[in-house]
């Protein structure tokens, strides 16, 4: 019986990867390293350590492990710069509607995000107080595929795994999912994996899974 829905953020709750990408944009290009949008697709729920590693196979050199801390570092300057930028008109009425309704069906929500920066990114989009549980880039030492940041949010919320959903936008995001247990539905990206138990083709999609899952 569904009792919970965990949430990635990025890409299912809002979208930063225009700033994602315009903070790797600068570095790349302070460092000579090629970077372009597609490579910053390949980016989607990977951690910022990951991240980095990522963008420096094109990198004609080689940093020490406490230069790669530094550039990280410098990028997330630059990336928390931009989302001062964000308020609550980021957050689109269908995803807020949904998510209402979905509470309002006596489900618990959780967010379940690789990402150090989620809970300023709730806060600026009006969120802030909005979730039962909160699990993120601060609480976990394995990235998503990894089930960490998941199994962390359905304990937090006291709930077996089985009995909670994951909606992601990642390949990596599903796996997660389904390594730990989850039911999984997949919008935006994540859909063409084809790995997922549902797809999502619009977020307002959920009200009728959830109404499947709790039958
Ligand atoms: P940060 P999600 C992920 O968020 C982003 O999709 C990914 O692009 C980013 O590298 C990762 O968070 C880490 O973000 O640098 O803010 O800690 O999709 O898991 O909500
Ligand atoms: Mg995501």
């Amino acid at each position: 019986m569904l009792k919970a829905v965990v949430f990635d953020l990025d890409g299912v709750i809002v979208h930063t990867d225009k700033y994602h990408y315009l903070g790797w944009k600068k570095l790349a290009d302070e460092l000579g390293i090629y970077f372009d949008e597609t490579i910053n697709n390949r980016l989607r729920g990977v951690s910022r350590m990951a991240s980095l590693e990522i963008i420096l196979e094109r990198f004609d050199g080689k940093l020490t492990d406490e230069e790669k801390i530094a550039a990280a570092d410098r990028k997330n300057g630059y990336y928390r710069e931009l989302l001062k930028q964000m308020s609550p008109a980021d957050l689109s009425p269908e995803v807020k509607e949904t998510l209402d309704g979905l509470r309002a069906k006596g489900l618990k929500l959780a967010i379940g995000s690789s990402s150090k920066n989620a809970k300023f990114i709730l806060e600026r989009i009006g969120l802030g107080d909005y979730f039962d549980a909160i699990s993120d880039g601060n609480n976990i030492t394995h990235s998503k595929p990894d089930p960490e940041v998941f199994n962390c949010a359905a304990k937090y919320l006291g709930f077996d795994t089985k009995d909670c959903l994951v909606v992601e936008d990642a390949e990596a995001g599903i796996d997660a999912g389904i390594a730990g247990g989850f039911k999984t539905a997949a919008i935006g990206d994540a859909k063409k994996c084809g790995k997922s138990d549902f797809i999502l083709n619009t977020f307002s999609d959920l009200l009728s899974v959830t109404d499947k899952l709790m039958k």
